[in-house]
C-alpha cells in the first residue's frame, strides 16, 4: 500500500516553529519530528513507498526526509504553487504516483500505532473520527449517517463527529474522489484551488464506501498551533506510563486473545483480569480449567505485566481499585446480554477521566471450533460427573429444573435472562420420578422401571451438558440400588436422591392423604452406606430425602434421621415438604445448619412457591430443585390446543397458541 502524506503547506499559525522549516518538521518529545514519527510508524505498519508533497521549505523537507534513512522508496510530489492553493492541489499532482488502496494523511498529524493500525485493518475505506470527543471549533467534523461518512468539513453540520484527516481509500473510493479533484483542480475556478480537498470528496461520498474508525480515548490530532504543540507532546510524554486493562474468562488461548492483547500492550502497561471460577460458573458454565491454570496461561502471553483476578462479569471493583487509564475491548459487547456491563465500564471510567478503547471483534473460526469441543467435552460422563459437587462448593443456591426429554433437557441447558448485566440459567437438571412417569402416561408409584427411566437419562444427556441429578425413589431393595448407583455413576449422573419411604412409594406431595410408610432409620442407612461403597469414583453424591414434614412426623424426627443418613454417609440431605408456607423448612434448615454447617442442603419448593431463593439459601439452602414445572406449564397449554381444534373444527385459533413452524422445524439444528 502507498501512503500519501500531503506537507505542502506553510504553518503560519505555528510562529517562529515553522520560520525555517515545514511544519512536518516540528520537534516532538524523544528526538522526533512529526514527519519522521510519521514515517517511522508507516514502515513499522508494513508500508514500503511514502509519497510527500512538498511545498514551502521544499529543499529542507527533501533533504530532511532522505537523511533519515527510511526502509521505504520515498517519492516527493513538488506543488510549486503552495502559496495560493490548498492542499486540493497537492493531492492533483500526486495522483500520478498513487495506485490501489492509498493511507491518506496530512503531515502535522500525530497519532499513536493503534490508531494507524485500526485504519489499517478496517475492511473498507475509513475515516479517523472520535464519537465522544467535543466537537473541534475549526477542525475537520464528520457526518455520520447509518455506518457510512456522507460529509467532512469545518463547518458545523448534524450528526456529525470530530474527525482527523487520517484516510484508508481502496482503490476504487481513491478513483472516485481523485477524478472529482482533477475536475475541481482543472475548472479554471481558482475558488476550487484553494478550497478542501473534501469539498470534492462531498460530491461523490453517495459513491463512496467510506465508514468511521472510532479512535476515542488515543491520540490522533492535528499540529496548528504552538498551544496545540505543547497539548500533544505532554501527551506523546505520557503514553508509555499509561495503564490497560482487560478481562478474560476464557479456557483456551486462540489467536483472536494474542492479537487483541498485543493491541492492548501497545497501549500501555497491561493488566489482566482472569475471572474467577465462581464468576465464569454464574455466567456460564463451570471453566474446564481451573482460575489458576487459566491465570497462568495468560500470564505468560508476551505483553502481559500483571494477573488479577476479576470476580464478577462487572469490571466496577477492579477499576475502581486499579484506575487504568485505558480498559480494552472487543467492539462485540456493544449489543446484547454484555451492554449493561459495557454501560458500567463506561460510568466508572467517566468517574476518573478513563477511556475504553475497542478493537474490532474477530470471527476466528479456529476458536468457534475450539469452543464447540470443549462443550461437547463437557457432556463426556467423566467430565459431567464431578461438577455439580464443585458447584456446590462455589455458589449458593446451586439452581435445577426438571427435565423428562431431549426437548425439555434442551430448555434447563440453553434458557437464560439477561439481567444487570449478568446472566441467570439453571445450573442442573432434575430427572424426576413423577414427570418422567407423567410424560409416559404412568402414576409416579415406580411403576416406570429403571431401564426406561435410564433411557430419559440417556437422551438428555446427549443433548446437553448439566450436571444431571436423578430422582431415585425409594432406591428400591438395598441389593438392587448398589446396582443403580453404579449404572448412573457410570452414565455421568452427578447426584441420585433417595427417599425414606418403604412399600408401595406414592408421589410425597400425597402427603397423609394415601397411605405411604416411612423407611426404619437403620435400615434406610444401610441402603445409603452399600450405595456409598458401590461407588467406584467420589463424584456420584448419594442424596438421602427425608420425609418426615410430609409424614406429618415433625421437625424432631427429620432432623434425628438428617444427622443419622450423613453419618452413614449421605454426600447431601433433602428436606420435603407440602406446607403451602416455607416455614417448616426453613425452621428444619435452621436447626440442621447448627449441628452441621458443610453438608449441602437440598430443598423442593413446589407446594410452597412463594419461597424465594433468596430467603431459602439465608435458612442454608444449597441446592434448590424445580421439580416439575415444565410439565405442569406445557400440559395446560397443550390440552387448550387440543380443545380449541375440538370447539372450532379447525386449526385456525390454535395457530395463535403455537410457536410458528417455521420456528418448530429450526428449533433443533442439525450438527454440522
Ligand atoms: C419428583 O419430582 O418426582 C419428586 C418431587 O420426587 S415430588 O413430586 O415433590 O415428590
Ligand atoms: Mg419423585
Amino acid at each position: 500500500m502507498t501512503a500519501l502524506i500531503l506537507a505542502s503547506g506553510k504553518g503560519t499559525r505555528m510562529g517562529s516553529l515553522t520560520s525555517d522549516r515545514p511544519k512536518c518538521m516540528t520537534p516532538l518529545p524523544d528526538g522526533d519530528t512529526i514527519l519522521s514519527r510519521q514515517l517511522r510508524q508507516l514502515c513499522n505498519a508494513g508500508i514500503t513507498r511514502i509519497v510527500i508533497t512538498t511545498g514551502a521549505f521544499a529543499d529542507v523537507l527533501t533533504d530532511y526526509a532522505s537523511s533519515l534513512d527510511i526502509p521505504a522508496q520515498l517519492v516527493f510530489v513538488h506543488n510549486p504553487d503552495f502559496e495560493r492553493t490548498n492542499y486540493i492541489y497537492s493531492m492533483f499532482l500526486a495522483d500520478k504516483e498513487l495506485s490501489g488502496d492509498i493511507l491518506l494523511l496530512h503531515g502535522d498529524l500525530v497519532f499513536e500505532d493503534t490508531v494507524l493500525g485500526m485504519i489499517l485493518e478496517a475492511p473498507a475505506s475509513t475515516m479517523a473520527v472520535s464519537t465522544t470527543l467535543p466537537l473541534p471549533e475549526k477542525d475537520f467534523k464528520a457526518v455520520i449517517s447509518d455506518g457510512h461518512i456522507s460529509a467532512v468539513g469545518i463547518g458545523f453540520m448534524e450528526n456529525s463527529a470530530a474527525a482527523q484527516p487520517l484516510y484508508k481509500l481502496t482503490d476504487r473510493d481513491r478513483q472516485i474522489w481523485f477524478s472529482r479533484i482533477a475536475e475541481y483542480c482543472r475548472s479554471g475556478d481558482d475558488k476550487k484551488l484553494t478550497c478542501y480537498a473534501e469539498n470534492a470528496l462531498n460530491e461523490v461520498s453517495g459513491q463512496c464506501d467510506i465508514r468511521p474508525t472510532d479512535f476515542t480515548g488515543l491520540l490522533c490530532a492535528e499540529i496548528d498551533t504552538p498551544a496545540d504543540h505543547a497539548a500533544v507532546s505532554d501527551k506523546l510524554s505520557r503514553l508509555r506510563d499509561r495503564s490497560v486493562y482487560m478481562c478474560f474468562s476464557s479456557d483456551v488461548i486462540h489467536s483472536g486473545h494474542v492479537e487483541i492483547i498485543r493491541k492492548a500492550a501497545a497501549l500501555g502497561r497491561l493488566t489482566v483480569g482472569i475471572m474467577t471460577d465462581e464468576a465464569v460458573t454464574a455466567y456460564r458454565h463451570l471453566p474446564l480449567v481451573p482460575y489458576s491454570d487459566r491465570a497462568l496461561m495468560f500470564s505468560n502471553i508476551t505483553g502481559v505485566e500483571n494477573i488479577v483476578p476479576q470476580s464478577s462479569l462487572s469490571y466496577s471493583d477492579n477499576l475502581r481499585e486499579l484506575r487504568p487509564d485505558i480498559v480494552v475491548h472487543g467492539d462485540d459487547w456493544r449489543s446484547g446480554f454484555q451492554r449493561p456491563v459495557r454501560d458500567e465500564v463506561m460510568k466508572v471510567l467517566g468517574e476518573y477521566g478513563g477511556q475504553l478503547v475497542e478493537f474490532p471483534h474477530s470471527d476466528d473460526p479456529c476458536a468457534h471450533i475450539t469452543e464447540q469441543r470443549m462443550r461437547a467435552e463437557l457432556a463426556l460422563p467423566d467430565h459431567r460427573r464431578g461438577r455439580l459437587r464443585k458447584l456446590l462448593t462455589m455458589k449458593r443456591p446451586v439452581t435445577a429444573i426438571e427435565a423428562h426429554s431431549g426437548l425439555t433437557g434442551l430448555i434447563a441447558e440453553n434458557t437464560r435472562i439477561y439481567e444487570n448485566g449478568t446472566v441467570r440459567q439453571f445450573d442442573a437438571m432434575w430427572i424426576s420420578s413423577l414427570c418422567d412417569s407423567t410424560s409416559r402416561g404412568k402414576p409416579d408409584i415406580e411403576l416406570v422401571d429403571l431401564t426406561s427411566r435410564m433411557r430419559t437419562v440417556n437422551e438428555i444427556m446427549e443433548v446437553t451438558t448439566k450436571p444431571v441429578i436423578f430422582d431415585g425413589d425409594t432406591g428400591g431393595l438395598t441389593e438392587h440400588f448398589v446396582y443403580t448407583v453404579r449404572t448412573l455413576e457410570r452414565t455421568g449422573v452427578s447426584m441420585v436422591i433417595i427417599e425414606d419411604k418403604t412399600g408401595l412409594k406414592k408421589n410425597s406431595l400425597f402427603g397423609t392423604e394415601v397411605a405411604q410408610t416411612q423407611a426404619d432409620i437403620q435400615d434406610f442407612c444401610r441402603k445409603i452406606a452399600a450405595g456409598k461403597a458401590a461407588l467406584k469414583t467420589d463424584e456420584l453424591m448419594i442424596c438421602a430425602r427425608i420425609e418426615s414434614l410430609i409424614l406429618g412426623k415433625g421437625t424432631d424426627d427429620a432432623l434425628k434421621r438428617a444427622l443419622a443418613y450423613t453419618a452413614a454417609g449421605a454426600d447431601a440431605i433433602m428436606i420435603h415438604s407440602r406446607s403451602s408456607a416455607p416455614d417448616e423448612v426453613i425452621g428444619f434448615a435452621e436447626r440442621f445448619r447448627r449441628c452441621d454447617s458443610t453438608t449441602p442442603l437440598v430443598c423442593v419448593p413446589t407446594s410452597y412457591c412463594t419461597a424465594t431463593e433468596e430467603m431459602l439459601r439465608d435458612a442454608g439452602i444449597d441446592l434448590i430443585i424445580y421439580a416439575n414445572q415444565l410439565t405442569r406449564s406445557a400440559f395446560p397449554a397443550m390440552q387448550k390446543a387440543a380443545e380449541s381444534i375440538l370447539r372450532t373444527h379447525s386449526a385456525s385459533e390454535c395457530d395463535s397458541m403455537c410457536m410458528p413452524f417455521k420456528e418448530i422445524i429450526r428449533l433443533i439444528p442439525e450438527e454440522e
